[in-house]
């Protein structure tokens, strides 16, 4: 067997099921060997693309997406992608085909390790034809279970070279119980007693304690447990941008901590005396730079990992462990030491019912700058949140539009957000986006992208339409660099580097065959409507000609903390 068809093989049977890819001669072998053992193949246009199509498939499937890419240009031209999904920790193995290492005058000759590391992505290889079923095990494994961006480098030589046929450990039973490394089963990691103690402790003797959730919660499936914990001493509900959706339902929810935050939540936030973090990285977003945190508030942080621990602010205590484990542990200390009611904590009826009526942003108050030929961005978003289902997923792309679909557009749960701002590129939200419709088909996904975003990204439109995609696509059409017109533009600079001419982003998306509506008043969403009444054969693509005065509540916000 050629080592190429080794990798497929050896993949499929570790369950790699979706591959996302642009194919040239490198990588062809594998890709087919992948595809004729089971996989789908996901045909990017651009490799940005394919990189960003499987890190959006990888949040919501749980498991690592596969992407496929020619040497060279190929992983040139995804690295973007495959920046997002390291800083975010996505599990995700780019099977990223190389020259062999003899061919030093190749074209294609690029240092794959090193531009691998330089984005934080983990640098693998293929060593020789006798090590490449481990060696491919090995970066799967790693991508799976300590959730990394693996870059494994495929070169030529060794890819065209006879090996054995693979044999992974326990496949006879047929199933895999072990792999040519690592173990199978990993300890989750509980809790110091002591540090359990110190936790309840806190929570006990807190008059408004309030939990942070994070990116660590969600992958952790902590809700329930969080939520009773929470109940227990009296805690309210937030949780960063990247676990957006995680408490929702819960009377209790504050929503998005940080810059996204709604007047309320920031205000209840401010006033905690104790702020509880769950795999969360407590960052300068998700606490506007800290001013989210009273200063005689009490900051206590737990994570899995000790390097996060106070990674990027002081914390009061720091607890290494499980979230899941941590907060299970720390509701029976609670329960021991103050057996019968739950403590009021932050909690009360008069609290409750301002919750309901005001938490939301779209619930705040505005004055609508609609002027008949440009609609206001919230507008549009409150409009489109009571048209679209609720079973939904947003996609956000980066831009000043963000905040607009981010918190005024519902979602129900956590899978139904996308956020792809580790790198805040712009550029990569129509392709997160069709990562996120392939894992979950059962959803209406809802791509929310800035002009300038959706330019750059607009050749997997082609993508959308060939996958038959039921997704809506808005675009916040401001005709500009709506963030650098915001940010420059107070200060009197030239603004003429930022702006453009308008484009008839409607035309473009017929073009690419999708339906497509020019959104100027609210009256125009009406094929919106008929588009959500009818078969949804097409994507449907909204160009929102917004109005765009002011910058977003958030940006300037996020301009305050510089
Ligand atoms: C790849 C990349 N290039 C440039 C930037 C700098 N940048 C940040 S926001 C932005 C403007 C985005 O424009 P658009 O998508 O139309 O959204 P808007 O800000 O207008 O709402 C730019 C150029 C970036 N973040 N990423
Ligand atoms: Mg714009």
């Amino acid at each position: 067997m050629l080592v190429s068809e080794a990798v497929g093989t050896t993949l499929a049977d570790l369950g790699a099921d979706t591959v996302f890819g642009v194919v040239g001669s490198g990588n062809f072998h594998v890709t087919n060997t992948l595809v004729a053992r089971g996989a789908r193949f996901v045909a990017a246009r651009h490799e940005c693309g394919a990189a960003c199509m499987a890190d959006g498939w990888a949040r919501l499937a749980g498991r690592p997406a596969i992407v496929s890419v020619h040497q060279g240009p190929g992983l040139t031209n995804s690295i973007t992608g495959i920046t997002e999904a390291a800083k975010s920790r996505t599990p995700m193995l780019v099977l990223a085909a190389d020259v062999a290492a003899a061919a030093v005058r190749s074209n294609f000759r690029i240092d794959v390790a090193s531009i691998a590391t330089a984005v934080g992505a983990t640098p693998e290889r293929l060593h020789s034809a006798e090590t490449a079923v481990a060696d491919v095990t090995r970066a799967y494994r790693t991508a799976e279970r300590e959730r990394r961006t693996v870059v494994l480098a495929l070169p030529l030589d060794v890819q065209a070279a006879e090996c054995a046929q693979p044999v992974l450990p326990g496949r006879e039973s047929g199933q895999i119980v072990a792999s040519v490394v690592g173990a199978t089963a990993i300890a989750v990691g509980a809790p110091q007693a002591e540090m359990v103690s110190a936790l309840a402790a806190a929570l006990a003797t807190a008059s408004r304690p309030v939990f942070i959730a994070g990116r660590g919660a969600r992958i952790a499936a902590a809700r329930a447990d969080l939520e009773r914990l929470a109940a227990a001493c009296g805690a309210l509900l937030a949780t960063s941008a990247a676990a957006k959706g995680l408490f929702r339902g819960s009377p209790w929810d504050l929503d998005v901590s940080g810059g996204f935050a709604s007047p309320l939540a920031a205000e209840l936030i401010r006033d905690a005396d104790l702020v509880v973090g769950w795999g969360c990285a407590l960052n300068m977003w998700t606490l506007r730079h800290g001013r989210l945190i009273g200063p005689d508030a009490t900051v206590i942080q737990v994570d899995h990992e000790a390097s996060a621990l106070g990674a990027h602010r002081p914390v009061d205590l720091g607890v290494l462990g499980d979230v899941k484990a941590t907060a299970r542990a720390v509701t029976s200390e609670l329960a021991d030491a103050a057996p019968g009611q739950p403590l009021a904590g932050y909690r009360s009826a008069a609290l409750r019912e301002r919750l309901a009526s005001e938490i939301r942003w779209r619930d705040v108050p505005y004055a609508d700058d609609s002027d008949g030929s440009r609609i206001d961005p919230r507008t549009l978003t409150i409009a489109l949140d009571d048209l679209l289902p609720a079973d939904r997923i947003v996609a956000v792309d980066s831009g000043n539009f963000m905040g607009y679909p981010s918190m005024y557009l519902s979602v129900p749960d956590a899978d139904g957000f996308c956020f792809t701002q580790a790198y805040q590129s712009i550029g990569l939200g129509l392709a997160s986006a069709i990562g996120s419709a392939i894992a979950r088909p059962d959803r209406l996904t809802v791509a929310a992208l800035g002009d300038g975003g959706a330019l750059m990204g607009v050749s997997e439109l082609e993508t959308v339409v060939r996958l038959g995609l039921p997704m809506i696509i808005v675009i916040y059409d401001d005709e500009a660099y709506g963030a650098e017109v915001h940010h420059f533009g107070p200060h009197g600079h030239p603004l003429d580097v930022v702006r453009f001419p308008p484009v008839d982003i409607a035309a473009i998306g017929r073009g690419f065959g999708c339906e497509a509506v020019t959104v100027r008043r609210p009256a125009d969403l009406g094929p919106v409507r008929g588009w959500l009444d009818g078969p949804r054969g097409r994507p449907l693509l909204i160009d929102a000609k917004v109005t765009s005065a002011h910058g977003s509540w958030w940006l300037e916000e996020a301009f305050r903390g510089h």
